[in-house]
């Protein structure tokens, strides 16, 4: 493209390149020139939210100036990219992190107080951005981040939700949903009404053969959607690498308004078509760990996949390279098995449309495609009936179809004698109605399947995928343990500890290696710095105990242990647990003389964390969270050694609040249930404690930061299906200290006893799934160990500092690079700056 264009041309281009503002006072200029031109307005109307506005989109001017440097480079360079595909990016604020990862804040700063504005306020105007449910989107945003920091060349696919999760409310200690507007203004992406793809739904596939026999299918009829493109810019950190985030938006394919229909007086029906279309985009399903099998969701998956495909298809055809080259220049990895249907759509790509054989096709599909699995609970796992999907997409039905013969076919000539196997690993479970299994579909048409943290992959091999592991052999299955980005979860977040931490370790080179934070354990008697290291800590508690007071009006004393479970509420991360403790404290408190109540250690439990709407249970659990609140929050004889506060809207920008404030955290889910957790990471980094079982990543962190930094308790995973069986088949009586918690709250100590008739029963009556009562005196006692050890705080400055310096290791860096180098296979494409020399590095 570039040589194409005359010299002449090119000088009046080059002449006029614009440039990104690099100190204070171009900073400014821009600032002005956004108010005064973009925004209309002027410095005696321009308030807070109107900065915001001006600061982001100056910002924004110069993301995009690297943006377009950065994808030019890449296809020049022409090497292989990533592609992840992801229904959930759950980004948060983008303002501060662009500030941090381009280098510019204390420009910004400087700038804005100019101005007559304080950074820190400004930052505060940012609605988040909430395109996900908890940490599988989480995951996605960190990914991105350490994918643009590392200079790989790589891109994100997800949809562009008018609504993300939505807002919750706590109403008379209720959850109440209220939608997520997020779009009004948002200045952090490019439209692109350019690109778009037009998406083909219903109708039916006609056969035809040519001269030599060969039979091509034709998708025919239905209807059609069009797909806009939506461009977020990724900054890196560090490096001008700036990668694409994109997102898509559903319109109606006949454009904004049908005016046929609309002259000839169908003007409602015209109008339904277009909302038709734009509902497939317009919000993001709220169940966490749980699938509801709806049209309009599968409807999301394949609006996105196609588009997403059409595009790098589009993209890889312009290389001009044979179809077998395919997977040496892309990699799609699929964060979970909501993008199953790209495996489909690749092999009707190359069969139906570029006229491959199938053999051929589906080599260059298993090359192409990773899947991660991120959950082993049954009721996460994706089926679809086949009704459904035949009615939806006739073709990709026949194709999954003829994968699963060709599929079955090998199983049969590797197991001869096991005739079960096939009724197992089949595609089609033959069920009333019958499913398509999409993780099964996923792992077969995948050359890697990874799992999150080592005991998950392991549980994976061993249990939901073991005769797949049988069928393809140990190689085909992996780990890669999870990560965080240190950019957002310990310099964004915890400004302070960053700066202390780069004081001590001579740079910021940590947030590019993590594993530098090491250099901190040396410090380990230095008295200045653990003096600063509690006082930082601190100073988070007062922030978080203002926001505390602002919100629910509870006082609570900072210098109490600060004791935080935030994340979704879920039966499996046992916030039903972490109350009833808190219960079982209040009561004990209660029984206590005064004189002995002042000798407790005091305590303030914070959660945070939404319910998915449906979910009867967990909304239960809000519902006496809050109402246990009411009662000792105004508890005469308990004071400041406990409070119990419910955060509302537990969110990311609300996290880098909270996380930094935490003394100690929890994550007690149910031993083999959480997959990795990410949450257990970003705490330990920020120099709190944590309390957890021997689940998900909590081992591998155990392992790093060693047994003496972490509060372990509860039965093992091993354990856990013999504990069932027994709560089925054996006697079971729930925990005595359990039972005095469940008498208070039937004796309607804290509101109506009927309302958590159900959360009790689950536990007494009902096999006690979750082992609630199996870990509840472990637990118990484990919080007594956390007081005592919180009293010395010598030690617990020890521990934290010693745990800090040992997560290298969780950088969502590491993970990223392990990414690239056992399952994608692509290298970073590296920066040269103008100067010749390399940048980023
Ligand atoms: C991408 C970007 C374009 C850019 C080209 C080449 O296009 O803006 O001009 O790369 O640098 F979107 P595609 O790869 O999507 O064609
Ligand atoms: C899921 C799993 C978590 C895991 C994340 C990221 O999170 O254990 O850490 O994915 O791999 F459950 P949710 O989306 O369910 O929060």
């Amino acid at each position: 493209v570039e040589a194409s264009i005359p010299e002449p041309q090119r000088d009046a281009w080059t002449k006029h390149q614009v440039n990104g503002f690099k100190n204070k006072d171009e900073f400014e200029n821009e600032m002005v020139r956004h108010v005064e031109t973009t925004l209309a307005r002027s410095m005696f109307n321009c308030d807070e939210s109107a900065a915001y506005s001006a600061a982001s989109l100056a910002f924004r001017d110069r993301l995009i100036l690297e943006w377009n440097r950065t994808q030019q480079r890449q296809t020049f360079a022409d090497s292989k990219r990533v592609y992840y595909l992801s229904l959930e990016f759950l980004m948060g604020r983008a303002l501060d992190n662009a500030m941090l990862n381009i280098g510019l804040k204390d420009v910004a700063k400087a700038g804005l107080s100019d101005l007559g504005f304080r950074v820190e306020d400004i930052i505060e105007q940012e609605h988040d951005a909430a395109l996900g449910n908890g940490g599988l989107g989480r995951l996605a945003a960190c990914f991105l981040d350490s994918l643009a920091s590392l200079n790989y060349p790589a891109w994100g696919y997800g949809l562009r939700y008018r609504y993300g999760i939505f807002k919750q409310e706590i109403i008379d200690g209720y959850q109440v949903e209220v939608p997520d507007y997020w779009l009004d203004f948002n200045p952090w992406e490019f439209p692109r009404h350019d690109v778009t793809v037009d998406i083909q739904f219903y109708g039916n596939v006609r056969k035809s053969q040519d001269d030599n026999g060969r039979t091509t299918a034709h998708w025919e009829g239905g209807e059609m959607v069009k797909a806009v493109a939506y461009d977020v810019p990724i900054p890196g950190y560090a490096t001008p690498s700036t990668n694409n985030l994109r997102l898509w938006s559903s319109k109606a394919a006949s454009g904004e308004f049908d005016f046929q229909k609309f002259n000839s007086g169908e003007y409602e029906s015209s109008v339904a078509d277009q909302q038709r279309a734009e509902t497939i985009s317009a919000v993001l399903y709220p169940n966490d760990n749980l699938e509801r099998g709806k049209e309009l969701r599968l409807k999301q998956q394949y609006f996105w996949v196609a588009a997403s495909l059409y595009d790098i298809v589009r993209r890889f055809k312009k290389t001009k390279r044979s179809w077998r080259e395919f997977p040496d220049q892309v990699a799609i990895q699929l964060n979970d098995t909501h993008p199953t249907l790209a495996i489909v759509e690749l092999q009707r790509i190359l069969c139906d449309l570029e006229g491959l054989d199938w053999d051929e096709a589906w080599n260059i599909v298993q090359q192409t495609f990773g899947y991660t699995n991120h959950t082993v609970l049954p009721e996460a796992l994706e089926k679809w009936p086949v009704g459904l999907m035949q009615h939806l997409l006739p073709r990709h039905l026949q194709i999954i179809y003829d994968i699963n013969l060709y599929f079955l076919q090998k199983v049969e000539r590797a197991f001869p004698n096991d005739r079960d196997i096939l009724r197992r690993v089949s595609i089609i479970e033959e069920s009333q109605p019958k499913m398509v299994r999409m993780a099964y579909l996923a792992i077969v048409g995948s050359h890697k399947v990874n799992g999150v943290a080592e005991l998950h992959s392991d549980l994976i091999k061993t249990t939901i995928f073991k005769d797949f592991v049988e069928i393809f052999g140990p190689d085909k299955f992996t780990n890669v343990t999870n990560g965080i980005t240190p950019r957002r979860w310990l310099h964004q977040a915890n400004p302070r500890l960053s700066e202390l931490i780069s004081s001590k370790t001579g740079s910021f080179d940590f947030l590019k290696d993590l594993t530098l934070l090491n250099k901190i354990e040396l410090c380990i008697n230095d008295k200045a710095f653990r003096k600063e290291w509690a006082e930082i800590k601190y100073a988070n508690k007062v922030r978080l105990a203002k926001y505390i007071k602002s919100t629910t009006g509870v006082v609570v004393n900072p210098s109490s242990l600060f004791d935080v479970q935030v994340k979704r509420i879920h039966e499996y991360k046992r916030q039903q647990m972490n109350i009833f403790g808190v219960i079982h404290r209040y009561l004990t408190l209660k029984a206590l003389s005064p004189a002995e109540r002042k000798k407790q250690m005091p305590r303030v439990s914070i959660f945070g964390g939404k319910a998915a709407p449906g979910y009867w249970m967990a909304k239960q659990i809000i519902h006496l969270i809050n109402n246990v609140g009411a009662v000792v929050n105004n508890d005469p004889d308990i004071g400041d050694l406990l409070k119990v506060i419910f955060l509302e809207d537990y969110n990311v920008s609300k996290a880098e609040m909270i996380i930094p404030a935490s003394d100690i955290s929890e994550h007690i889910s149910t031993a083999g249930t959480e997959a990795s957790g990410t949450s257990n990471m970003k705490f330990v980094l920020n120099g709190g404690l944590i309390i957890g079982t021997c689940d998900g990543a909590n081992i591998e962190i155990t392992r790093e930061i060693g047994e003496n930094n972490i509060f372990l308790f509860g039965n093992l995973a091993e354990d856990v299906e013999d504990l069932r069986h027994n709560h089925t088949y054996g006697s079971h009586s729930v925990d005595s200290d359990l039972a005095k918690v469940f008498e208070a709250i039937e004796k309607g100590t804290f509101g109506e006893p009927h309302d958590f008739a159900g959360m009790i029963s689950a536990v007494r009556d009902h096999g006690d799934y979750y082992l609630v009562s199996d870990d509840f005196h472990s637990y118990i006692e484990t919080h007594h160990l956390v007081d005592e050890s919180y009293r010395n705080q010598d030690e617990w400055i020890t521990k934290s500092i010693t745990s800090v310096a040992r997560m290298g290791f969780f950088s969502s860096d590491r993970c990223i690079n392990e990414y690239a180098e056992g399952i994608w296979n692509i290298e970073p494409l590296p920066v040269e700056s103008k100067d010749g020399v390399a940048k980023g590095e």
